[in-house]
């Protein structure tokens, strides 16, 4: 039932189907027919799932619309419409990287600290890795005291060559010699961390500007992979993140974190519909090993699963 669900991901979001399950199961009875109040507890409903205001009033709209026109009647239907929507809205998404034609293919990571970047890369680093590819990691978020040494942790763990410097060092700086240690090494992958601080965003532009310009400089085409990490549970605030690093950055994939231990799974939804760059990964938990590719029918499949639904009474 779950087709290719894997158990961390029925387990991360439980308490997300469960939020919305029964709050499905109590206004879309199986077999019911369906009437405008209904639809309007599905608002709520919706909203409490943290799918948020506007994708949920855009989705709330066609079902109201498609009810008019007569082409949804039941509460399946409903259901079936829904879910029809929502991979709609993630449907070019998946776990698919970018890949440099030759040398070694650079990924550069960003996002406002404590959305989970270092872990992230740790979690990518380690895919790849155990998928016979070579990492080098560059530790090119200088600017918090711990952050070099956690980024060097994980290497350690990992078993991938990690490049560094002191803290207060230049990022770019890093970034190139790792740039060089990949192309010595032929890496497959370069994976770059980078600091978070968006309150200076100009300075944050002009750090993440000069990293890839001197990275590309080294390997052309670089980077290959912008990936942004937002913290799924945030919600509005991880819309808002998505908005401006689009600014400073060509984004062309989200990693999505803390999707464990969350009912607000429901979040992915509208940060996918009105961020315009596919889900590439999702984190599930704090080790290395909690990363789950993206597949939209299976995130909406876990999200819906339907024996939450009861029976008309
Ligand atoms: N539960 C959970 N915690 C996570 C996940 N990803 C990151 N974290 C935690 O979030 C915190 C910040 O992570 P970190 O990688 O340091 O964020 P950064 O500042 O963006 O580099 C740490 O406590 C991580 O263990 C996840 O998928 N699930
Ligand atoms: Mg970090």
């Amino acid at each position: 039932m779950f087709g290719k669900l894997t158990n961390a991901l029925k387990r991360g979001l439980a308490l997300t189907r469960e939020k919305l399950t029964s709050g499905l199961a109590a206004i879309l009875p199986i077999g019911r027919e369906l009437d405008a109040a209904l639809i309007d507890e599905l608002e709520d409903t919706l909203l409490t799932a943290d799918i948020g205001p506007r994708t949920t009033t855009k989705l709330v709209d066609s079902v109201r619309a498609e009810w008019k026109a007569r082409r949804i009647r039941t509460t399946d239907d409903c259901r079936l419409f829904l879910k029809a929507q929502l991979k709609a809205i993630l449907k070019d998404d998946g776990a698919t990287l970018a890949k440099a034609a030759s040398g070694p293919t650079v990924i550069l990571v960003a996002g406002v600290n404590g959305t989970g970047k270092t872990t992230s890369i740790a979690k990518l680093a380690w895919r790849l890795t155990r998928g016979g590819r070579t990492v080098v990691l560059a530790a090119s978020d200088t600017f918090r005291a711990a952050a070099v040494d956690q980024l060097a942790v994980w290497s350690e763990r990992i078993g991938c060559k990690i490049v560094r410097q002191p803290t207060g060092a230049d990022p770019a700086a890093v970034a190139y010699d790792a740039a060089e240690a990949a192309v010595a090494r032929n890496a497959d992958y370069l994976v770059i961390d980078t600091a978070g601080r968006l309150h200076t965003q100009k300075n944050l532009m002009a750090e993440l500007d000069k990293i890839k310009r001197v990275v590309a400089k080294r390997i052309p085409g670089a980077p290959h992979e912008t990936i942004l990490v937002l913290d799924a549970t945030t919600g509005q605030n991880a819309i808002q993140q998505a908005i401006e690093f689009g600014r400073i950055l060509d984004i062309t994939g989200l990693f999505l974190t803390k999707l464990d231990g969350t009912a607000k799974g429901g979040a992915v939804i509208g940060i996918r519909d009105q961020v315009r760059v596919p889900v590439k990964f999702i984190g599930v938990g704090e080790t290395h090993e909690d990363i789950e590719d993206f597949d939209a029918d299976a995130f909406v499949e876990a999200i819906f699963a339907e024996e939450g639904a009861a029976p008309a009474p």
